[in-house]
């Protein structure tokens, strides 16, 4: 098996994690101090720009029932965007953010959320995601690098239906930590082309898979597992970035992550690949210690790649361009 083990060399560096300038001002919403399950569209002196139907409450308001952190929270109703310009951010270095939201739960007039997605400078760093239940949920961003100092970050409600509001609190950005890769295997499937080497980075030179032969009715005809090593058996954050493209449209691209605390893979991105390159992001940020062997203080990943429909015909490729590992 010695042949098929393809070590890579670590070429990115653990940055030092240091004190951070502030970069979000009012990040739990609560200022201005508003009275006692009081609330208000558009507040002034909040540090966010807020859509006229989008605004800040505090306690057991028409909107909610209690904030996460501190009394007050922010909400979005309808199609409606709060934003801020965040700064300090230091050129090249990579962030992300986790933030908490439920649906509309003051029980007045409807009870429902609407779905909600975050942009930074415009590129969707939180997917659109519907969270419709009246229980706070933790929510983590991509991965991002810095490319000037300051950048536009926006969350966004669509679409436009009466009564529906998604409230947020408690938003943090932080640092996050590339991994370097300890070690990419191919342990189904064949070779086409390049060598795990080549997932480094994303410079359209790749690790071309495909599968074996005669395995047409193989569930997974390609799997790759690899292992990224961090500095913490209890981080707060993880995501994997994956740069890929299926040479057919059929194909679909698992990922999953061994959990420490269940001993199996859990599965967490499940996605249908384009035929040119295209990033696939997962983030975990519920109970993210799970998934790191303490030990070693390692995370085992592995991305399994099949097709969707019959025939299950092996003259299809499947290529890697990049795979980033982030931690916080
Ligand atoms: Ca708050
Ligand atoms: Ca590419
Ligand atoms: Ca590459």
């Amino acid at each position: 098996m010695k042949t098929r083990l393809l070590p890579i060399v670590a070429l990115i560096g653990i940055g030092v994690a240091h004190s951070q300038a502030q970069v979000l001002s009012n990040p739990s919403f609560e200022s201005p101090s508003l009275s006692t399950n009081g609330w208000t569209y558009e507040p002034l002196n909040a540090s966010w720009r807020f859509d006229p139907m989008a605004g800040i409450a505090n306690g057991d308001s028409p909107w909610g029932r209690g904030a996460v952190q501190g009394t007050q929270y922010g909400f979005l109703q309808r199609n409606s965007e709060l934003d801020q310009t965040i700064t300090s951010l230091s050129l090249g270095h990579n962030y992300a953010f986790t933030f908490w939201m439920m649906r509309r739960n003051g029980g007045f007039g409807a009870d429902n959320g609407v779905p909600l997605k975050a942009l930074l400078d415009g590129s969707i760093v939180f997917p659109q995601i519907f969270y419709d239940l009246p229980t706070w949920k933790i929510a983590g961003s991509h991965a991002f690098t810095a490319s000037s100092s300051s950048a536009l970050l926006k969350f966004v409600t669509l679409p436009d239906i009466e009564d529906r509001a998604e409230l947020i609190d408690d938003i943090k950005i932080f640092e996050v930590q590339r991994a370097p890769v300890a070690s990419m295997v191919l342990t189904s499937g064949i070779l086409a082309n390049g060598t795990s080497g080549d997932i480094l980075a994303s410079d359209d030179v790749y690790w071309s898979l495909k599968p074996e032969p005669g395995s047409d009715q193989v569930t997974t005809p390609i799997r790759v597992a690899g292992v990224f090593g961090i500095s913490t058996a209890s981080p707060r954050y993880l995501s994997v970035q994956i740069e890929s493209a299926a040479s057919t449209g059929v194909l679909r691209q698992v990922v999953k992550l061994y959990n420490f605390q269940t001993n199996i893979f859990d599965t967490v991105g499940n996605t249908v690949l384009l035929s040119s390159d295209n990033r696939t992001h997962v983030v975990v940020v519920s109970n993210p210690t799970s998934y790191v062997d303490p030990l070693a203080m390692s995370v085992r990943c592995q991305i399994q790649v099949d097709k969707t429909s019959f025939p299950r015909s092996n003259s299809w490729r499947y290529r890697i361009d990049e795979i980033a590992f982030f931690w916080n």
